[in-house]
């Protein structure tokens, strides 16, 4: 018997049947481009069936923090009853979705993150990483997973026209979520690339003529343009990429695409000062992991200084920006170690933690950050003796 993923049939019919009861349905995504990318195919195929989408949520990390917030369920209330589809917001929401299910949602989560411990009591949660799932690849990025949804969902529904334009977005959220570039994805990646070539999605094809992009050869191009998108930086609800990706006016289009170039630049600056600044503190001090935050730097950069710091020296590294109580960090490690198994081990500390073993986040009380710093130093020198 062919394998499938878990539940994934489940969520297909699900939100079919709410296609045909006029169900309302939300879309819940990650501000980033593999959340954006997720939503933006759910709401086409849901819309090629006829169905129509009545919100699209995308939390701001910043404000909100991460996945499924309270604030976003506050907002979210008023159109209860409803389907609230969740994609790429991670599997550690066990306390809102049991808000959401008492404000009578229906709640299905679609996620390619670690499971930490138990999972939240979603109706549907597909996840190829949770316990019984025997499909064979591991290794998808949620639009990859909310494809396979939708090839189920739409069936022989799935114009060629369709399935090539839902693969482009597969292929730049595979890239940029730095998903492993084998089976599966090695699949989507080589034919949403011949797809993004000749898109006509307005935002893609604009991109990948602009001038400023002209010399590089294509995968330079979609690379590029794949790391001016990726970022969270949700405006009036929604982040630019995914404005990029669904808006058809080429005037507005080609202010959005020159307004990301400069962000661009402004952007790699920022985070060379910001990646000097940690560098400085880094080496006044011999520590096993780098564990560094401050105010002033800009929350959306934080990633790239880590994974600057883990290049530059090798060691784990949490970064992060220090709010008024509360801080929100990124995490990247070296070869061998994983950052959500090891922050497991101090989650006593955290609000809230969770994704991929060499990239992951966490958002902390404050007052806890130096006991923290401590904890993830003392079990990573545990586990250091043992290899
Ligand atoms: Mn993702």
């Amino acid at each position: 018997m062919k394998k499938v993923i878990k539940n994934l049939k489940k969520a297909a019919n699900r939100i079919s049947k709410a296609i045909e009861s006029k169900e309302k349905i939300i879309l819940y995504g990650d501000a980033d481009l593999d959340g954006a990318s997720s939503v933006i195919i759910l709401k086409e195929a849901i819309g090629s069936l006829g169905g129509e989408v009545s919100e699209i949520y995308f939390p701001d990390r910043e404000i909100e923090g991460y996945g499924i917030t309270k604030t976003a369920l506050k907002h979210l209330k008023k159109l209860a009853p409803a389907l609230l589809i969740a994609v790429d917001c991670g599997i550690g929401n066990i306390e809102e979705v049991k808000i959401a299910k008492e404000l009578g949602f229906s709640v299905i989560i679609i996620d390619h993150h670690k499971v930490l411990g138990k999972i939240p009591k979603a109706d549907i949660v597909v996840d190829p990483l949770q316990k019984g799932d025997n499909y064979p690849f591991k290794g998808f990025s949620a639009t990859g997973i909310v494809f396979k949804t939708v090839e189920a969902l739409l069936g022989d529904k799935m114009s060629e026209s369709l399935r090539g334009s839902f693969l482009q977005l597969v292929a730049l959220a595979t890239i940029a979520d730095m998903m492993p570039k084998v089976e599966d994805n090695k699949v989507y990646i080589e034919e949403g690339m011949m797809y993004l070539k000749n898109s006509w999605r307005p935002g893609i094809k604009l991109f990948l003529e602009a001038n400023f992009l002209k010399r590089y050869p294509i995968q330079e191009k979609v690379s590029r343009m794949i790391s001016m998108m990726n970022i969270r930086d949700v405006e009036d609800k929604f982040p630019t990429s995914f404005r990029v990706l669904t808006a058809t006016d080429s005037k507005e289009l080609e202010n959005m695409i020159w307004d990301l170039k400069e962000k661009t630049e402004i952007k790699r600056e920022r985070i060379r000062e910001m990646a000097q600044e940690a560098e400085e503190r880094i080496i006044k001090k011999e520590e096993p992991i780098i564990f560094e935050g401050d105010e002033s730097w800009d929350y959306p950069l934080i990633s790239a200084v880590a994974s600057i710091a883990v290049r530059n020296f090798g060691k784990p590294s949490f970064v992060f920006k220090k709010m008024k109580k509360e801080s929100q960090g990124t995490v990247r490690v070296p070869d061998g170690v994983d950052s959500v198994v090891l922050m497991g081990k101090c989650k006593d500390l955290v609000i809230t933690y969770g994704g991929h073993p060499k990239a992951s986040g966490f958002r902390i009380k404050n007052k806890n950050l130096k006991k923290f710093k401590a904890c993830l130093i003392k079990e990573y020198e545990k586990d250091k003796d043992i290899h």
